[in-house]
Parts: structure tokens; sequence; C-alpha cells
């Protein structure tokens, strides 16, 4: 079967390119990119390996062929897509499933044969005058139980140029895989391009073929609808691990250093553009990860690994002061790629940047002037809030020494987050694992951001902050999670933080870097170096040690009316989302029902310290009469 595939190549790609993918030997691969090939039609394909000299015809090529131009600081360049190509398109990215699987109302979806017909269509011809790009890539670190090969093929030689920085190459361990290894098969199309962006987007698809694992990505040019080891990956990631007991969570994962030295890592969930990759970057730590992470168990512990080796981050308020590592590496001579900046004078330029932009230059509206409106008469921003850097994390003075670890890093405690503005307190331990995931990561909420295309600050049910990605059905997924803990023998601790909490005039209660007080109460937590106020929905800081920390983290003073802001339980709020979100849950089939009874018991609890307190009570109340009871 093989060499049919082969054949169907030979004498119409180049010999050299052919040899590259027969010496591979895998039938699934050659089968694949001959498909690719007859379907979208190309002039020419390149196969890529890992060798120096491939890379950097990629690198050269999306230069030459215009998908990106360079910067005026040396490794430096900017890719555009366009104006309405500028997040994740969730309504056009749906899962074909055969007829007998169902998924649920929260998982989009259609018919596997209906989706093929649709896509393969849309896909027909689509690399005509272009070059298809052949890559091969390992997420995970290499030579690992986490290691999972994958092969992309795309028309973009700015994906192949991103996917370069963002993950490992895997063309050696293509070489050595036997032929049954699972591969992950991304096939990607920028469609007809008008001035170098994809023309057609109406017809933009996103289709995930879960039986196959290949995925289908045609008329768009945005990474996260085009990267097909970023979510697309994520999603067939999701659906394996499930079905073989592990996890691959919307997670970053840092390394956080105590007094002594100890690191202690964490992982935190967090949905798009709320503050998942700044957190990751926080001074002091050290990075593994910032996006996709696998979590397995060995021997009775929790071990995560960074699917990635890159970042693909919002610029927005990359600064100096709030983001230094990240700011230098993307003002200093390196590899970067930047997208959907503004640029004058060959030089990048995004808001929130510190200094003062341009009032003209190029961005992803082609020419742009301060005033500049949409077609729809909204004024265009010289940055798009979404415009991202794409950068390797083995270039950061922060990356931690066990990045490509085979064995990854232990998980000590894993934090759930979202853009909440007026419910959860800005940092609080679960009571245990189960009420964790159910109670903060299955329940967890946030209002919607410019990551999707879509309108921004609707306030939406997202558990884990992975339903974008979730591959499987609400119970399966609970389910699956719930029973990770089992034969732990310390499961990692949960914790929920907001950084997004408003008070009654709508202003935030808290500084951009009050996160690196939560997160050393957090490790300090999962050491068990320092106490807690025990509340209806879990553990809080006491003032006196927030007080402490403030000094020593921030060199800040932390009021004792701060405190009783922050942390005031608001109970009418926090009432209302169990609520939402077991009629949520209500509406699903097969739901455990340990979720249903772990939210009963929240609710009582609250309603009882309400009844007791009032409707929004303050710590200090609760601490007070904790000292009672004790005293
Ligand atoms: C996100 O939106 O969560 C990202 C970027 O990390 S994207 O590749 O668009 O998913
Ligand atoms: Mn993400």
């Amino acid at each position: 079967m093989s060499s049919n595939h082969i054949d169907t190549l030979r004498g119409k790609i180049d010999a050299l390119q052919l040899e590259k993918l027969e010496a591979l030997n895998k039938p699934r691969v050659n089968e694949f990119v001959a498909d690719a090939f007859q379907l979208c039609k190309p002039d020419s394909v390149f196969i890529a390996t890992d060798s120096a000299e491939d890379i950097e015809y990629v690198r050269r090529n999306a230069i030459e062929r215009g998908e990106e131009k360079a910067l005026a600081m040396e490794g430096h360049t900017v890719h555009f897509d366009g104006i309405k190509d500028q997040g994740r398109d969730t309504k056009n990215t749906r899962y074909l499933l055969p007829p007998d699987v169902h998924l649920g109302e929260h998982i989009n979806h259609m018919s596997k044969q209906a989706g093929l017909e649709e896509v393969r269509d849309l896909l027909d011809g689509s690399m005509a005058g272009k070059e298809m790009v052949v890559r091969f890539y390992c997420l995970g670190p290499k030579d690992s139980i986490f290691s999972q090969l994958c092969c992309q093929i795309t028309d973009s030689f700015y994906v192949a140029h991103s996917e370069d920085l963002l993950y490992r190459p895997g063309y050696d361990d293509f070489l050595k895989a036997d032929e049954h290894q699972v591969v992950f098969r991304f096939l990607h199309s920028a469609g007809v391009l008008e001035n170098g962006v994809s023309a057609n987007v109406d017809g933009r698809r996103m289709y995930i073929d879960l039986e196959d694992n290949i995925v289908y990505s045609v008329n768009t040019q945005y990474g996260g609808n085009t990267l097909g080891l970023k979510k697309l990956a994520m999603r067939l990631g999701v659906s394996r691990s499930l079905r073989e007991g592990w996890l691959t969570e919307h997670m970053f994962i840092v390394g956080v250093p105590n007094e002594s030295g100890k690191v202690t890592y964490i992982t935190g969930a967090f949905p798009s553009m709320c503050g998942k990759t700044s957190t990751a970057m926080l001074e002091g730590q050290s990075i593994v990860g910032d996006d996709i992470a696998y979590l397995k168990k060995v021997d009775g512990e929790v071990r995560a690994v960074n699917v990635e080796r890159g970042i693909f981050g919002i610029i927005a308020d990359v600064n100096p002061t709030d983001d230094p590592i990240i700011y230098e590496a993307l003002t200093t001579p390196g590899e970067a790629i930047f997208s959907n900046v503004l640029v004058k004078d060959g030089v990048p330029y995004w808001i929130g940047m510190g200094e003062e932009l341009p009032r003209e230059g190029i961005n992803f509206s082609g020419e742009w002037h301060e005033g500049k409106t949409d077609s729809s008469g909204k004024p265009i921003s010289p940055s798009h809030k979404n415009a991202r850097y794409t950068v390797k994390i083995n270039d950061l003075a922060n990356c931690d020494p066990h990045m490509d670890d085979p064995a990854g890093v232990q998980v000590g405690g894993i934090i759930f987050g979202g853009r909440d503005s007026d419910i959860s307190v800005p940092v609080e331990q679960s009571f245990n694992w189960t009420h964790g995931v159910l109670t903060k990561g299955a329940s967890l909420e946030s209002e919607t951001t410019a990551a999707t295309l879509g309108s921004e600050g609707v306030r939406e049910f997202n558990p884990m902050s992975n339903l974008d990605f979730l591959a499987a059905s609400l119970d399966t997924y609970i389910h699956k999670y719930i029973e990770f803990a089992d034969g732990l023998d310390k499961p990692p601790a949960i914790f929920s933080v907001n950084y997004f909490l408003k008070d009654k005039d709508g202003r935030y209660l808290n500084g951009m870097m009050d996160k690196k007080v939560w997160i050393t109460w957090i490790e300090k937590r999962i050491n068990r170096e320092m106490g807690a106020l025990e509340t209806p929905t879990g553990f809080i800081p006491l003032y006196k040690d927030l007080k402490e920390l403030f000094k020593s983290v921030l060199g800040k003073e932390y009021s004792e009316d701060q405190y009783k802001e922050q942390f005031t339980i608001r109970t009418p709020e926090q009432l209302a989302r169990i609520d939402r979100i077991e009629s949520i849950y209500r509406r699903e089939w097969g739901i455990p029902e340990l979720l249903f009874t772990t939210l009963d018991r929240q609710r009582v609890r609250l309603e009882k310290a309400r009844n007791e307190f009032g409707e929004y009570i303050s710590p200090l109340l609760l601490s007070q009469k904790l000292m009672m009871d004790q005293g």
C-alpha cells in the first residue's frame, strides 16, 4: 500500500523531496501526503527534515513569498492576517462525528461525511500556484512517554516557520517510530490570497476528524486556526488522553522557588487573554510552558510537560514594567515573529508597550492612520488586541531547566482562573481534589475576549478553561477528571484565582502585579507553610499573611480595608452561579452525581453563612468567629 501512495507522487514532485519522504517509510504519512497533493494541487512540494538547511529554507521562503516581512531588528519579522481573520473562529471549528457518536450540546459538531465533503471541496485546488510544505514534529519532549508525533501539511510558510519556533522538530522521531504509532495529521491551506491575506473568509473551516486524527483547516491564516500543532492538536490530544486516562489541558506550567531554593511546579488553566502567559512569566519564577500541558500519572505522582517549546503570546501590554523578559526578547536581536502589530520604518509597535505609538504605519488593515475606521465605522486599533508574538522559550532568560525533560515536572498545585468581575475572591484553595475540580474547574465561567471572534465581555461557561478544545462530552470529561486523582499519593492542591474582580463602580480591585502575591501564597499553601481561613467556598489567605507578603513580594502596604473588600464573600453572586452551573449540567446526560451533591453542599454552606452574617460577608467577621470558636 505504501509503495502505491509513493508511486502516485513519483515523477510529479522533485526527486530529492520524494527521497526524504520515502526514507521515513510510513504508509499512513505517505497516504496523507499523496491525498493532500492530489486534492490541493500545489505546483511543488517541499518535504522538510530537521536539518538546519531545511529550516532555513522555510524561514527564507516566508519572506520571499511575502507572508512575512523582515523588520529592522535582526531575526525579527512581521506577518499580517486579514482584518476579519484576527482570532479563533469557534463557530466554524467543528468535530466531524460518525452517526453513532454524540458529544452533547456544548460541543460544536457535524456529521463526518457532510463535513469531509464540504471541507474537501474547499480544499480542492486550493494550493494552485503555491508550494506545499510537509513538516514533522514531536509534541511534548522527545523520547518520552509524553511524545506525540505530528505531521503538518500547509501552503503557508508563515505557518511552517511559526511551528519551527513553537514545536520540537520530529523528522528523526518519525524515522525511529514504528508503523503503528499514533500520528496526528494536519492539512492547512490559506486558500486564495488577496494582498497576501486569505480572501474567502466566509469559506473558513476548521474540521476535526477524531476517528482518523486528522484536522483540516482552510481559508484562514490566524495561528489559532492554522497552526495544526497548537489548538487543533490540542483537541485531538484531549480526545486521545481521555480515552487513555490522562489529561490534555489549557494550562501553563511554572516553577516557583521558595526562599531556600526548593522549586514547586504549578499549572494554571485560564481562558485565552485572562493572564495565563503573564502569570507564567512572573519574575523570579521559571517557565516550562504557557499554554498547553499534558498531565500523566507516574508512580503515584502527577507529572506534566509542555506540549510546545515556544510561545504564541498576546503582545498587548507587554512592556518593560509588567513583562520585562518578553519585552527584552522582543526588542533585542533573535528570532521572533510579530503578528498584527503596527509597523513604522521597520519597527513594530503595539498597544500597552509603554511608549507612544506612531500615528500612522502599516497594520492588519493595510495602510493605517489615526482615526481610520472599519467597514462598520468603528475606529481601527493601531495593533489588534489579539496581536501576537512568537518566540522560543529556550531563548528566554527564565526558561526552566526541565523544559525538555522527558519525565516532565511534578505538579504540586493546579490553578483555575477566569475573567470574573463580580463573584470570586482573588485567590482561594479548595477543600480537596473533587471540591476543586467541581466547584472551581467544572464551574468556571469567564467573560469572552478578543482571542475568539464575536462579542467581548459576555459571561460564558468554560469548564477548566478548556471548553473551546473539549473533544469529548462533558460527562466523560468530568468523570475522567475526578478519577484522575485515583491512586495518587497526594493529589495536587487546587486553587482559583481571579485577577478581574471589580467594585460596585466597575473599578478593578487589584493591581497587575498582585498575582505575584497570590502565587507566592499558593506555593506556601502547597508546602503547608502558611495558614488559611475556612470559608463556605474554600480556604482564603489570612490578613496578617497577605500584609506580610505584599510587603516582601511587592514592597507594598496592604490595608485591612483592601483585604476586606477583595475577600468579601459575595453570597448572592456565588449562589446565582451555582444555580447557573447546576442547570447547565442538568441538561447533560450522565454527569456524575458527585457534581450535584458537591454544588449542593456549597450552596447549603453559603446559605447558612448568609443567614448568620448577611449577604456580603467580610472575611474579618469570619476570622473573629474562628478565633472565638477556637478560644
Ligand atoms: C488562545 O487563544 O488560547 C491562544 C492562542 O493560546 S490561539 O492559538 O489562538 O489559540
Ligand atoms: Mn491558549
